[in-house]
């Protein structure tokens, strides 16, 4: 359903603002034979659950088309491309020439590289609810920056650990598949560890502008009642603040650093790594969430389902255009979201890029993403004239790429991929987010 963009001029961002797009490894590089296998590519080999029952083996074969996508970045004129570094590719013989290649490449373009050094592609046979995961990923941290650091100025460390424990551990409609419902808990600590022992890594490689991107949203009580509310509270620590306190104040929300795997002593010295200060504090966001009481059964509202016998239910946020995927199309939401970060952290929160925001539409003449982008765009300066410092913006996402569990059916991209032919075409979106950062120069 389309949704009106604004004829109003967008308003003028800051000099130095960084405008930029995201994409991630598995989502895109494809040449799966010239890496380890990670956990997606087990997970896809098993029936039924990615749902045009496709994988991501070729995806837009970015490995070997990487120099027509970094002219596409080129074109648009971004200042900055926010990439993935694939552990598995790493792992394997010459692995690391291609992220080599792709830097030179993007340097030369004059394009920022801004790597994500995880985005769920773990290792098949590496496990995050194995705490000895998090010191691996230090490892693989440290091989990545010494050979990437004298040309990466900008590292981001973890990719929504938030989503992958939600969907791959506790749910299991992601890889590794983990039903483990609130079993799921030790994968946040190890994550959160990784993140905290990795930023150590990039410090002792002289890495001096690091960050990580966390998802959030708005949690809206589906009523005033409340058991509504409560259980609202309860979604909000979940999504929002259990992977954001322990980064910015040092400790778990209260009820949950006592789930937590380890002795109280332990958790505590973990607590003082993973709150390693961050130079920038990446948000990805895309909508907020409606939810309420437990019902005793499955629900579904805003493209989220959750099984029964979870201590909250999600419910459709009404008179929303919606996309593709059903998600509902808030803009004020990010605005809602940023100065409630403002409020919530103060000067605890390092300045916030936006590191992911878009929507799924079909088409190349795609007026609903150019809708939903202007009405971002324009939140998210609503935002910074309310005091929260707020430094870039990346689209979600450079191209149409494997969506996870939805395989190629959810198109994100400004550039519409033909996944017969990989054939790339810039969609009106393009053009428009190209002419919006023409005119903030
Ligand atoms: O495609 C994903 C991305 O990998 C992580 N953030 C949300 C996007 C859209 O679902």
């Amino acid at each position: 359903m389309a949704t009106e963009s604004s004829t109003d001029p967008l308003p003028r961002f800051p000099d130095g603002f960084l405008w930029g797009v995201s994409t991630s490894a598995h989502q895109i590089e494809g040449a799966a034979g010239l890496r380890e296998r990670s956990v997606w590519d087990v997970f896809a080999d098993l029936p039924g659950r990615i749902k045009d029952g496709s994988t991501a083996a070729v995806a837009c074969d970015h490995y070997h088309r990487y120099r027509e996508d970094v002219a596409l970045l080129a074109g648009l004129g971004v200042d900055a491309y926010r990439f993935s570094v694939s552990w598995p590719r790493v792992n394997s013989p010459g692995g690391l020439d291609f992220y080599d290649r792709l830097v030179d490449e993007l340097c030369a373009a004059g394009v920022r590289p801004v790597p994500t050094l995880f985005h769920w592609d773990l290792p098949a046979g590496l496990d995050w609810l194995e705490r000895d995961t998090a010191s691996r990923f230090a490892e693989y941290v440290s091989v990545v920056v010494r050979r990437l650091g004298d040309r990466v100025g900008t590292w981001l460390t973890l990719n929504e650990p938030a989503e992958h424990t939600l969907l791959g551990h506790a749910l299991g409609t992601h890889a590794p598949g983990g039903k483990l419902l609130f079993d799921a808990l030790p994968v946040a600590h190890h994550q959160l560890l990784a993140h905290g022992l990795a930023v150590r890594a990039l410090r002792a490689a002289g890495a001096g502008d690091v960050g990580i991107a966390n998802s959030h949203g708005p949690t809206w009580p589906a009523s005033d009642r409340a058991a509504d509310r409560e259980a609202a509270e309860f979604y909000d620590v979940l999504l929002n603040r259990l992977f954001a306190d322990p980064l910015l104040l040092g400790r778990y929300p209260e009820g949950v650093g006592e789930l937590m795997p380890g002795s109280a002593e332990r958790i505590e010295a973990d607590l003082k790594v993973i709150a390693e200060p961050l130079d920038r504090y990446g948000v990805n966001y895309y909508a907020p969430t409606r939810v309420g009481a437990p019902q005793g059964a499955e629900s579904e509202g805003g493209g989220v389902r959750l099984p029964a016998g979870l201590p909250f239910s999600v419910h459709p946020i009404e008179g929303r255009p919606v996309t593709d995927f059903g998600w509902p199309v808030v803009p004020e939401g990010l605005t809602e979201l940023l100065t409630g970060l403002g409020e919530r952290y103060g000067d605890r929160l390092p300045p916030v890029v936006i590191t992911e925001n878009g929507c799924s539409y079909e088409g190349l003449d795609d007026q609903d993403r150019i809708a939903y982008l202007d009405g971002h765009v324009r939140a998210l300066h609503r935002a910074l004239e309310a005091g929260v410092d707020v430094r870039g913006y990346f689209v979600w996402s450079l191209l149409d790429n494997f969506e996870w569990a939805e395989g190629y059916a959810r198109r994100f991209g400004l550039v519409h991929v033909d996944f017969a032919t990989r054939t790339r075409t810039p969609k009106a979106s393009y053009r428009w987010f190209r002419d919006l950062v023409r005119a903030q120069r």
